[in-house]
């Protein structure tokens, strides 16, 4: 197992090396190392299998300042959480973002933030990555398929961005556009979706301390595969709402158009809010297969109501049919 030492004088350990599980463990050693006692040696946040891979840039972290964000469930291996994606701008198949977008261009990566806002930006990756402090929350994320994974992103609110633009009294949705480019990405071949995949929330879903703009996953730069340079991660919905390289933000008075809802109207709706009560018209969503435990003997594990944040997120939705709003 990995112990990391600090040769460069005395550093805290990093804290986006740390679970919530381990943090007071990082306390107590730095308590005892400015004592001095032995010198912390902080057991890295994926000791649990799933090693930090070192090939990215290192992203700075600290931890989630959101009270319950972070599960303390298993970390997924970082094996899986690269090379088991969906990506259909890299194509259909869980192995093919890996496989083709390595050389994903995202320098230099604009972002534009447009529409019911008083003040319009355009901002590079430099200037997106300095915004606000990086957070690190460890996030179930569940793919409308059946399966889930436990993924510690590196990001802020996508709030913090939000209100340096200062959306407009009128302004009720948020609309993100994914980076379209043919000459990059094969998967703009197949018609499957009506490109460029975009994704839509209301406001205040958008507003919501727990929507996440990723830049990082594991200590480092995201990779291509899963959606660098910045993406979505609204970890109470199905997966597909976490748009992935996203290149405009608008803000709308108007429900926007969502790339799966144009797709398929009655199976992917607007709200997407992980529900095992509501089946999707061909399965079921009352249990998942988490990524990593498919075992002979492993067994499905129950999905919950909004993904588990459902006392952080419930409120939303008060006096809604979630059956009517799926
Ligand atoms: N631009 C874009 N974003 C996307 C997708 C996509 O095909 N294109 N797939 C979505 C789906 S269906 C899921 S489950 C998640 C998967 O994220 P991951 O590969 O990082 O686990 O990304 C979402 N974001
Ligand atoms: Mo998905």
């Amino acid at each position: 197992m990995l112990i990391r030492s600090h040769h460069d004088g005395f550093q805290h350990p990093r804290s986006s090396e740390i679970t919530p599980r381990q943090a007071y463990v990082r306390r107590r050693a730095w308590l005892q190392s400015l004592a001095g006692g032995a010198v912390a040696a902080a057991l890295p946040v994926w000791a649990a299998g799933a090693d930090r891979p070192g090939k990215l840039p290192a992203l700075a972290s600290v931890a989630s300042q959101v009270p319950g964000a972070s599960t303390m469930e298993r970390v997924t291996a970082y094996a899986d959480a690269t090379q088991y994606n969906n990506y259909y701008e890299f194509g259909l198949d869980k192995g093919d973002p890996a496989k083709q977008a390595h050389a994903l261009k995202t320098r230099p990566w604009t972002v534009k933030v447009e529409g019911l806002v008083q003040n319009p930006q355009t901002l590079d990756l430099d200037a997106l990555l300095k915004l606000a402090p990086m957070e690190e929350r460890i996030y179930r994320l569940r793919c409308v398929e059946g399966w889930s994974m436990v993924i510690p992103w590196v990001g802020y609110s996508l709030a913090e961005l939000l209100r340096r633009v200062q959306p407009l009294g009128s302004a009720r949705y948020v609309e993100f556009v994914t980076l379209a480019d043919k000459t990059q990405m094969p998967g703009l071949r197949s018609g499957v979706l009506d490109w460029p995949y975009t994704e839509g929330l209301r406001l205040d879903e958008a507003m919501h301390p727990l929507s996440l703009l990723a830049f990082g996953m594991y200590g480092e730069l995201l990779p291509p595969q899963n959606g660098a340079p910045l993406r979505l991660v609204v970890p109470w919905k199905y997966g597909f709402k976490s748009a992935k390289s996203i290149v405009a933000i608008r803000l709308t008075d108007k429900e926007p158009g969502t790339a799966w809802n144009k797709a398929a109207r009655n199976e992917y709706g607007f709200y997407s809010n992980v529900n095992p009560d509501v089946p999707h018209p061909r399965w079921s969503q009352a249990t998942e297969r988490r990524i990593g435990e498919d075992g002979l003997f492993a067994k499905k594990r129950k999905t919950l109501l909004f993904n588990g944040y459902e006392a952080q997120v419930g409120q939303l939705y008060a006096g809604m049919d979630l059956k009517k709003f799926y």
